[in-house]
């Protein structure tokens, strides 16, 4: 992919903590005029490992008990608020965050913890984009108020079903435009992931999923971070309140319009 940065003159063991003030800069000015950055194997793999292992078991009692939502053989579900899902280095992740929060302020939230994982078997998607534009009958282009982190679980190749993803302008794009006539003219990219690596994308981005062709699931963390007054329809996410309170400051402030003392989802 071409918005690719690296954690420049961070040792890999610390390279989830740290940016340059200019590298923070230069990530969130690749979000405003490209609709995404990317920084590969960000996450040690061991941990990619028992995130993975953990997830399966969730998932495949989720897929056991549920139809695909989200055309055939591909699934999104919310993941549950537990370890080792909410490691920080997942939920406030501090390399993330400092690009999210240069891109839709400090005070951001964090509302949608979930995951999109196509099975072999998949199909395309059609072409979209995640959330509603705020003014669709103008053409005015907003700056980011909403955005994705993406974490793969594997790693994503052309055969396991990548995220294709249309950068360069489709998340200024004003309303009223034909995605599904458009979207096949314009350049688009399969986005190769290593597992561990993070893909910041403002939500307006055009993306799809793509067919699955391995023998494999091909998991996707997605994390939603927005600025504080957006509403959206998405579930509040349960948290227990002594989970809630075993947070870091910093997640505790994310996570504060959540549902603190609801119920854990799809804990197996
Ligand atoms: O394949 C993915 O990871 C994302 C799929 C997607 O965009 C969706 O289900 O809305």
């Amino acid at each position: 992919m071409q918005q690719t940065m690296t954690a420049t003159a961070v040792p890999p063991e610390e390279k989830s903590q740290a940016l340059t003030p200019d590298e923070v800069k230069m990530a969130a000015e690749a979000v405003r005029m490209n609709g995404y950055v990317v920084f590969e194997s960000v996450l040690p793999r061991e941990q990619i490992a028992e995130l993975h292992r953990e997830f399966l078991r969730v998932f495949e009692a989720y897929v056991a008990r549920t139809d695909p939502n989200r055309g055939e053989n591909r699934y999104q579900m919310h993941l549950p608020f537990v370890p080792p899902f909410i490691d920080p280095a997942v939920i406030a992740n501090p390399l993330a965050l400092a690009v999210i929060e240069e891109l839709v302020g400090k005070d951001c939230v964090c509302h949608y913890f979930a995951s999109d994982t196509p099975l072999p078997g998949s199909d395309y998607q059609k072409v979209h984009s995640d959330i509603q534009l705020l003014f669709p009958e103008t053409t005015l282009s907003l700056p980011a108020y909403s955005v994705v982190l993406n974490i793969p679980l594997v790693d994503f190749t052309e055969e396991n079903g990548p995220l294709e993803i249309w950068p360069g302008g489709t998340h200024l794009m004003p309303g009223g435009v034909d995605m599904q006539r458009l979207a096949p003219t314009m350049h688009s990219e399969r986005a190769l992931l290593p597992a561990g690596s993070l893909l910041i994308r403002d939500m307006r981005m055009w993306h799809r999923g793509t067919p699955n062709r391995s023998q494999a699931p091909r998991p996707n963390l997605a994390l939603i971070y927005s600025r504080p007054w957006l509403k959206t329809n998405y579930p509040p996410i349960g948290i227990p309140t002594e989970t809630y309170e075993s947070l870091s400051e910093r997640a505790r402030h994310l996570f504060r319009f959540e549902n603190i003392g609801g119920p854990v989802v799809n804990a197996v």
